[in-house]
């Protein structure tokens, strides 16, 4: 805003003193966007993916930006990943940029149309207005990326609850699979 000054976050203070939101969503909260459930991690509930956004209202003009930690492991095969959301602004856009691990961005649009791409360290993912976006875990450690996206865009999750991604991504025997939902 206008009686705001430049700042900077340093994000290897996480935990420290970061001053923004930080959301955390473990498996019992998140457990319906998967498959099929695991009993094991019903029981131990572990953290799936936390997100610290940076201090910044959220209304037009401004910036919010934000680093998500993802963690890596499966729900019997099928990797853990975000919940994933059109923009409630449907005509906004977002950056992505990998800084650790290796993942799938899942993107698609209500016409149906569908794509994967890659995110992990030198990778900048540009995601168009009205695509949706989900964020999927491929490698054996975290997957950590930045993101910045107009302030004022909001989350539709209920969309992406009602219709889900064309796809889901399970470890395979050489890889990964794609398997229509
Ligand atoms: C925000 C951006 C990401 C996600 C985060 C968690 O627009 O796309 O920061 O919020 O990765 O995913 P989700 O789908 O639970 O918000
Ligand atoms: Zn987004």
């Amino acid at each position: 805003g206008k009686d705001m000054k430049p700042f900077v976050v340093n994000f290897s203070d996480i935990g420290i003193d970061f001053k923004g939101n930080h959301i955390v969503r473990k498996y019992n909260d998140i457990k319906h966007i998967f498959k099929t459930t695991d009993p094991t991690l019903e029981r131990e509930n572990p953290v799936i993916y936390e997100v610290f956004e940076g201090p910044i209202q959220e209304k037009e003009g401004e910036l919010m930006f934000l680093i998500t930690i993802l963690y890596p492991g499966t729900v019997n095969g099928e990797f853990f990943m975000t919940k994933g959301h059109y923009h409630t602004v449907e005509n906004t856009a977002e950056v992505y940029l990998g800084l650790r691990g290796k993942g799938l961005i899942l993107c698609q649009t209500k016409k149906g149309e569908f794509e994967a791409v890659e995110i992990g360290p030198n990778k900048v993912v540009y995601i168009p207005p009205f695509w949706a976006h989900r964020t999927v875990n491929i490698s054996d450690e975290p997957l950590i990326f930045f993101a910045v996206y107009p302030a004022h865009a909001g989350h539709d999750y209920e969309t992406v609850e009602k219709e889900g991604f064309k796809k889901r991504i399970f470890r395979g025997d050489n890889g990964i699979l794609f398997v229509e939902q």
